[in-house]
């Protein structure tokens, strides 16, 4: 086992042991961030959930507590499934989960704090008339599940909305409720999209359109649109879109009707799913998690005794350049981590060409790389139409080009992270390309290693840039400022400790490339049981 230690990470969460899933109630609450996740406490593989919970001052050092929710009733006890929390403004905690009942109904479920004055919320009281709410007629016992935080309305009412399908189409139904135990459902759906099949994990929120700041999930006036996220069932990816809440009759619309939830923009293009926001009311900011899955084998799960992270909270806020989409970015907090850091200026890298860059060891890094290219307009026009489907070998006019990240020396393994220009209309315009290419990632065989990636905007008056965070296993990757994201697990076998290396690459066959890059080794954080017979 000591052979895959190498595997877990310094700096994300993740369980000390057993299987992980969806981030569940996310909250601040007296000076501490609570994450709970779906959690199996006896094994490596999905099933027996509870909720797991830890508490941290600043999400990135984390103390793990005992589980918060166990399967212990006739409408949990095959499962305490996802869900959110509500602060109310009298100071109170509400808690919505599904249950998957002793028959396999999915239904929702109340749980609160038994004790509001313990800033850790270790215990927590379920309902006793629980479930709260039940499969609505038409909707599949199978095909309802995971409550949102809870907004409130002018009527004083608080609404929720839970994913459901019907036939193909994804939707999210919308309950409204003064008490939290008795609910009416909406006769519209907030939203729903044909072909896209069950929605899981369903968040909905406002975003600032002009502001700096997150809002607190009941905002809404003429500076607000409204985010709809929904995880799609039938693919595992996380999409949403960005649009216009109408709380008179509690419906959504989306700005581009061609970009809906589920056939537009994704979160994050790599491996991600079951995300969800909460509003931090102390840094007046929206905090997003995300699930990162394994991609080697259940027996190789099963054998090294764990399974899955969840990403670095990502402040989430409205592209005030673009109008179309979220920027996504690492919490600040991140940044205590940073240790020694090292700095390159304007190094060119011609075309076919690998440049080592010399910073020491490459396994816990905040990476910041801008790239310029050399005497673009005097290049013509391109003919390539291309986006990340070849990967990082491909050799076209202008691109790839990027760093490769969790390298050996030999360049045995590595993995690319990396912009693809093409210019495929009339007038020459370009279309940029980001991506990661997992695919000589790792030498170890049962691992899926896919290409991820996708069109990144990039304005006249922007340089290229990416921020990717590197640690162990993971890389989490940011072009221009978060506007696209793709996260990767990667599983080398040679670039691990010590043999780790970063170099630039580039593979355009028509330019030169000038990077410029700040790199920062990162600490570990701790990430341990809570100390009950210490001060902190
Ligand atoms: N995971 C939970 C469900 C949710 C799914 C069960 C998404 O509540 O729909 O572990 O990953």
């Amino acid at each position: 086992n000591a052979m895959l230690s190498w595997q877990r990470t310094a700096f994300h969460f993740q369980p000390q042991r057993n299987w992980m899933n969806d981030p569940n109630g996310p909250l601040f609450y007296m000076g501490w961030y609570h994450i709970f996740y779906q959690y199996n406490p006896d094994s490596a593989v999905w099933g027996n959930i509870t909720w797991g919970h830890a508490v941290s001052r600043d999400l990135i050092h984390w103390l793990y507590l005992p589980i918060a929710l166990v399967p212990d009733k006739w409408f949990d006890i095959s499962g305490v499934w996802s869900g959110s929390a509500t602060l109310l403004p009298d100071g109170k905690i509400l808690m919505l989960y599904t249950g998957n009942t002793d028959r396999n109904v999915q239904v929702q479920n109340l749980a609160y704090p038994a004790n509001l004055s313990d800033p850790l919320l270790l215990d927590w009281v379920k309902y006793a008339n629980n479930p709260v709410l039940v499969p609505p007629p038409g909707i599949g016992p199978k095909d309802f599940r995971d409550p949102t935080t809870a907004w409130i309305g002018p009527d004083e009412k608080w609404r929720i909305t839970i994913g459901s399908k019907l036939n193909k189409t994804g939707l999210s139904l919308l309950y409204k409720t003064q008490d939290f135990i008795h609910y009416e459902q909406s006769d519209r759906y907030l939203h729903q999209v044909p072909g896209t099949g069950m929605w899981e994990c369903v968040d909905f929120y406002p975003v600032s359109v002009n502001g700096p700041n997150g809002l607190d999930t009941s905002e809404n006036g003429p500076d607000v649109k409204h985010v709809l996220k929904a995880s799609l069932d039938d693919t595992k990816v996380d999409h949403y879109a960005i649009g216009t809440y109408f709380i008179e009759n509690d419906t959504w619309v989306p700005d581009n009707p061609n970009e809906d939830v589920g056939i537009g923009l994704k979160l994050d293009y790599g491996r991600y799913y079951a995300s969800k926001t909460f509003y931090d009311q102390q840094k007046q900011r929206r905090i997003l998690w995300g699930w990162i899955n394994e991609s080697d084998s259940e027996t190789a799960d099963l054998k090294k005794g764990w399974a899955s992270l969840q990403t670095i909270p990502r402040t989430v806020v409205f592209d005030k350049k673009t109008r179309t989409n979220l920027l996504h970015w690492p919490v600040e907090e991140v940044e205590s981590l940073r240790l020694s850091n090292s700095e390159f200026e304007g190094v060119v890298v011609k075309p076919g060409s690998v440049v080592p860059l010399d910073i020491g060891p490459a396994t816990q890094l905040d990476i910041f790389a801008e790239f310029e290219i050399e005497d673009l307009a005097s290049k013509g026009i391109g003919k390539d139409n291309v986006d990340c489907g070849n990967g990082a070998v491909d050799r076209s006019a202008f691109g790839p080009f990027g760093i490769l990240a969790i390298a050996d020396d030999q360049l045995s393994e590595l993995t690319p992270i990396y912009f693809h220009l093409s210019s495929t209309t009339k007038d020459g315009s370009l279309t940029t390309s980001f991506c990661v290419d997992e695919t000589r990632s790792s030498k170890a065989p049962d691992v899926s290693k896919l290409i991820f990636g996708s069109k990144a905007p990039v304005l006249s008056d922007e340089k290229l840039s990416m921020r990717v965070l590197v640690d162990h296993s993971i890389i989490e990757s940011f072009a221009q400022g978060g506007r696209t994201v793709i996260t990767s697990r990667v599983y080398p076998t040679e670039a691990i400790y010590g043999a780790a290396r970063l170099f630039l690459f580039n593979n355009a066959t028509d330019i030169n490339i000038k990077a410029s890059l700040k790199i920062w080794q990162l600490n570990s954080a701790f990430i341990r049981p809570f100390p009950f017979d210490q001060k902190l």
